[in-house]
């Protein structure tokens, strides 16, 4: 055994650089649930937070650690992991170094925009629209992270590269393949971010020009920000199509179909963001309606991504011995933490993204833009669908990387940990979309409107809120407290629990690895979908907006 190479066959030095990630994103999580919890008493009137402390301070804490932070860490240190294990066992000397410079890079961002936040610097919520304007130190902490986050992505590339290379001829792992695509996907989506912090909200927030084109500054943002929700989304996948079937001891349904939803998530996912500016004016209703078929499109490989799952847990249980219509699902290993708490984020991204189909249908969006009910799908989606499954990884992948194993003890408590964590988001997601039909806004602090009748109507489900809330602050305590007693479980060895494909499924075709194809076909895309509306918006900009701090 080479030295440094444990048991298990992961690389120990790999394994630092996965636990640093991983073990900053929980620490993000544990700080963004405390501005949750608060946010969330306060929102309903059960609680006042003392006068140094905002509330549009917390929820911009609260949306950027958990939907920013925790999210990107975790991200970047999972796929490292499976980069490690799948493309040659270990990490190329420079690729470690890249993962550890874009670590260093994010960790300095992070740590920065957090001091801005809590210093009541930058009230802006995630989404930091413009003309509302943070200190121009909170815009250089996010170009840090994402800086971070490319060079991390590029040793990705590097490392498949490299793989390539030296294995001509032969089709890529299926994790490093979705791997490449998410980071490609990552790479193309956050240049509109760049170019509107770097362009833009810099030299604006240093007063280096008075006025703002916030036409330009939202459009940018969500070019970028429907991206993100998939760049969040994809790795969940990996492990629904990769590891998932391991773990309930079947095979991937069919590797090929994983790739091509990979492949169509890379085409369709970025020329949409116009869904997220339906209500928008100065966007002529055409190229709404084009970035909305497109956004059907994206529907298409998250419906194959069910397909596929259906297919693997069906054949897997009847295999089994699983007899009638459902009897396979009587098969599937409930008591382990690694499926139960991925598969309740599936179960749950049925409803989560059926309400996305609702938010993208024109006339409903007016219904919901701008309610609660938004915030309602996004904690189902990235909330509940993604966290749980992160969560589901965390249980096989700390002990992996630091050659533990997981107890019967804390399979137990992860076990408890996903349920309260699906009781808390049904009390809470479920009032927030009930609430947001009702026409309560998101973004918004305690009010009672000077005690007006339809707003005191909202009361009871922001007091529901507020206690699924509170159930699932315990939640996000049952996690923290699991990831630390993971990095202290029994020695051991354990799996990188990979799955293959199954023996009937069709050979995956070449083509699907030709880059070429893909970005081209995506770039083709993104120029159709964006070049006129943005010319218009550029030429068209009016004199500009001037600066508002609200806070
Ligand atoms: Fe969304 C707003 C449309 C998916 C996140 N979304 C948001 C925001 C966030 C977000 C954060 O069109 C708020 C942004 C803000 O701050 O303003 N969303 C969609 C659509 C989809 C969608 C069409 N969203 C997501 C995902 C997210 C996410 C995923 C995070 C991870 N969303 C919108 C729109 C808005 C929006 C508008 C703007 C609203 C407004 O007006 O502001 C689709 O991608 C959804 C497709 C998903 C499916 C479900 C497939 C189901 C699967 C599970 C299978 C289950 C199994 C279990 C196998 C069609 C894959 C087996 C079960 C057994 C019983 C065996």
């Amino acid at each position: 055994m080479n030295a440094g190479v444990q048991p298990t066959g992961f690389n120990l030095r790999d394994g630092k650089l996965v636990v640093a990630h991983i073990l900053t994103a929980f620490v993000a999580l544990l700080l963004g649930g405390v501005a949750g919890l608060l946010q969330s008493l306060v929102r309903s009137g059960s609680i006042k937070l003392p006068a140094a402390v905002g509330y549009y301070e917390l929820l911009t804490a609260h949306g950027v650690l958990m939907a920013i932070v925790f999210t990107t860490f975790f991200i970047v240190g999972f796929l490292y992991s499976g980069i490690s294990h799948t493309l040659g066992g270990k990490l190329l000397p420079v690729v470690l170094r890249m993962g550890w410079a874009g670590f260093g890079l994010m960790g300095a961002g992070t740590a920065l925009g957090t001091v801005m936040i809590l210093s009541g610097k930058a009230s802006v919520l995630y989404t930091f629209y413009a003309p509302l304007k943070a200190s121009p130190y909170f815009y250089i902490a996010l170009a840090l992270l994402v800086i971070g986050s490319w060079i991390s992505g590029w040793g990705i590339f590097y490392q498949y590269t490299y793989w390539k290379r030296t294995h001509r001829g032969k089709i890529s792992p299926l994790f490093a393949f979705m791997a490449v695509v998410t980071f490609l996907m990552w790479q193309i989506a956050t240049l509109g971010v760049a170019a509107e912090v770097l362009i833009q909200l810099i030299p604006w927030s240093f007063g280096w020009v008075e006025t703002i084109n916030v036409m330009l500054s939202r459009t940018l943002f969500w070019y970028f920000g429907h991206p993100l929700v998939y760049f969040w989304l994809m790795p969940a996948y990996m492990c629904w199509y990769v590891i998932i079937p391991k773990i309930i001891g079947g095979k991937i349904y069919s590797d090929a179909l994983a790739r091509l939803s990979f492949i169509l998530l890379l085409l369709f996912s970025i020329p949409v963001g116009f869904h997220h500016q339906l209500m928008e004016p100065g966007i002529s209703p055409f190229w709404k309606y084009l970035q909305v078929v497109l956004t059907f499109m994206v529907v298409i490989p998250s419906l194959m991504t069910a397909f596929s799952l259906f297919a693997t847990f069906e054949l897997n249980g009847r295999a089994r011995g699983g007899k009638g219509l459902f009897g396979w699902l009587r098969k599937l290993p409930w008591g382990d933490v690694r499926f139960f708490a991925p598969f309740m984020g599936m179960l749950i991204f049925i409803p989560a993204g059926a309400g996305g189909i609702v938010n993208a249908s024109n006339q409903m969006n007016a219904v919901v833009h701008n309610t609660l009910w938004v915030t309602g799908h996004f904690h189902l989606t990235v909330a509940t669908s993604v966290a749980l499954t992160f969560f589901g990884i965390t249980y096989w992948l700390l002990p992996l990387v630091t050659g533990r194993v997981l107890t019967p003890r804390m399979n137990k408590l992860g076990i408890v940990q996903t349920i309260i964590w699906c009781i808390g988001m049904f009390f809470m997601s479920g009032a927030m979309h009930l609430v947001g039909l009702f026409g309560a806004p998101r973004r918004t602090a305690y009010t009672t409107y000077e005690d007006n009748p339809e707003a005191l109507s909202w009361l009871p489900y922001e007091v529901a809120m507020a206690i699924g809330g509170t159930i699932l602050f315990i939640g996000v305590l049952l996690i923290v407290y699991n990831v630390f007693a993971l990095l202290k479980a029994p020695k051991g060895e354990s799996e990188y629990p990979l799955g293959e494909a199954m023996e009937q499924a069709e050979a995956t075709p070449a083509y699907l690895e030709r880059w070429g194809i893909w970005i081209g076909l995506s770039v083709a895309l993104i120029v159709i979908a964006y070049t006129l509306p943005l010319a218009d918006m550029i030429m068209h900009g009016g004199p500009g907006s001037p600066t508002y701090v609200t806070w």
